[in-house]
């Protein structure tokens, strides 16, 4: 029995609510570069008997009886993982993007350690040193920032910074970052303080693994990252090293630092997102989800926006609204095109004169649209399709009528099934 026909039976108030959420992702473009649509064979995996089990500890030495099957689960897991990024060892078990980055600094860093990052404001991640978060509660954050002029990284400012404040980790790796990164010269600007280097590289991950954008490795000296983005497993997180002696430390500091039991049908899932991601498919599809991008980049220049940075070279853009119309909002326009069936979300620009919940940008990504079958002519159509909700200031007419192209669009190019 499938699932909504298991749960209609059994919890129709829940079925009701999981049915309409998988009929809007159905009938709407997603355009939010950190979301993608998992195959059903990494969705089913998720839901399997893997979820009854408590097996904390690591493969061959758990805390639990019965861990036989979950043991050559994790082994395979991070087998899969070492050979997709290239590296000598993984661990699986971070819940989330956020657990991989704590448990990386509680391995690298004691409290108090100084780390030298890139602030939210400018494409950071809250996890890497954002005061309410814990990684702002307990380092000591020296911020690098963007060129003003080009909005790009300036390694020569990080390498100044570095000097200066002598930090003990820095990080690369961004949630808002359209071009590539330079690991090597990142490398040689933390051998430059002996500093280590951490990879975060949970937007790129399916790029890293794909050949599409360079790896961190050999240079980092641990990478972080998320699972479910343009690697398009399940929700969760990886951390992955080079580094026998670091390795053992992130181990330790994964379980028992800071988390218990492993969610090992998430495991077994991310198992499941590796070997597809090992398939010479995979490959394509990362290749295609940068082409889109950089044909919706161009196609939304054409009509006036600016892009961040002139354009881009991964599955993300920053779209400075005001480049089309002064008084264009990113929450304005987050709302409007999510009453047209576009879902995106509001992101500050560099240097945002606007407060977070307001901003002047979107950050649009192409990953969940390319899974759906998307290439370059459809990202036009988007690019047209956005036009008009931004252009008619989000009229119900007009924002109706996108809404029925949205929905023949989506129709002509259906979820993974
Ligand atoms: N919230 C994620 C993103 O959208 O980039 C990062 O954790």
């Amino acid at each position: 029995m499938g699932l909504i026909e298991l749960l209609s039976q059994r919890d129709p108030e829940v079925c009701r609510m999981i049915s309409d959420e998988a009929r809007r992702q159905a009938n709407t473009l997603e355009l939010i570069a950190s979301e993608n649509h998992v195959s059903p064979a990494v969705m089913h995996t998720m839901g399997s008997w893997l979820t009854n089990k408590y097996a904390e500890g690591y493969p061959g030495k758990r805390y639990y009886g019965g861990c036989e099957h979950h043991d050559t689960i994790e082994d395979l897991a991070r087998d899969r993982a070492k050979e997709l990024f290239g590296c000598g060892f993984a661990n699986v078990q971070p819940h989330s993007g956020a657990n991989a980055n704590i448990a990386a600094f509680m391995a690298l860093l004691s409290p108090g350690d100084r780390i030298l990052s890139l602030p939210i404001k400018s494409g950071g991640h809250l996890s890497h040193g954002l005061k309410p978060n814990f990684s702002g509660t307990f380092f000591d954050i020296v911020e690098y920032d963007l060129d003003p002029d080009t909005e790009l990284l300036d390694y020569d400012q990080i390498a100044r910074l570095a000097q200066e404040h002598k930090p003990r980790m820095i990080i690369c790796g961004y949630s808002a970052y359209p071009r590539v990164i330079d690991f090597a010269r990142f490398r040689q600007i933390a051998d430059s303080v002996d500093a280590c280097l951490m990879a975060d590289i949970a937007h790129i991950a399916g790029l890293v693994a794909s050949g599409v954008h360079p790896s961190p490795f050999p240079h980092a000296h641990v990478v972080t990252t998320t699972t479910h983005k343009t690697l398009r497993g399940p929700r969760g997180g990886l951390i992955l090293s080079n580094d026998e002696e670091i390795a053992k430390k992130v181990d330790r500091k994964v379980f028992p630092g800071s988390q218990g039991g492993p969610l090992m049908h998430v495991i077994a899932a991310k198992a499941v997102a590796f070997g597809e991601a090992l398939a010479p498919e995979f490959k394509t599809y990362s290749r295609q989800v940068v082409d889109n991008a950089s044909a919706l980049a161009t196609a939304l220049a054409e009509r006036g926006y600016r892009l961040c940075s002139g354009g881009t070279d991964n599955h993300l853009m920053l779209v400075d609204l005001r480049g089309r119309n002064e008084d264009l909002t990113g929450a304005d326009a987050e709302g409007w095109l999510e009453s047209a069936g576009i879902i995106v979300n509001k992101n500050g620009i560099p240097n945002d004169p606007r407060p977070p919940m307001v901003t002047s940008g979107l950050r649009l990504g192409t990953p969940a649209l390319t899974t759906r079958g998307f290439k370059q002519e459809q990202m036009a159509q988007v690019a047209e399709l956005l036009d008009r909700v931004m252009v008619s200031q989000g009229d119900p007419d007009e924002t109706a009528a996108v809404k029925a192209d949205v929905e023949t669009m989506c129709s002509s190019f259906p979820m993974p099934h």
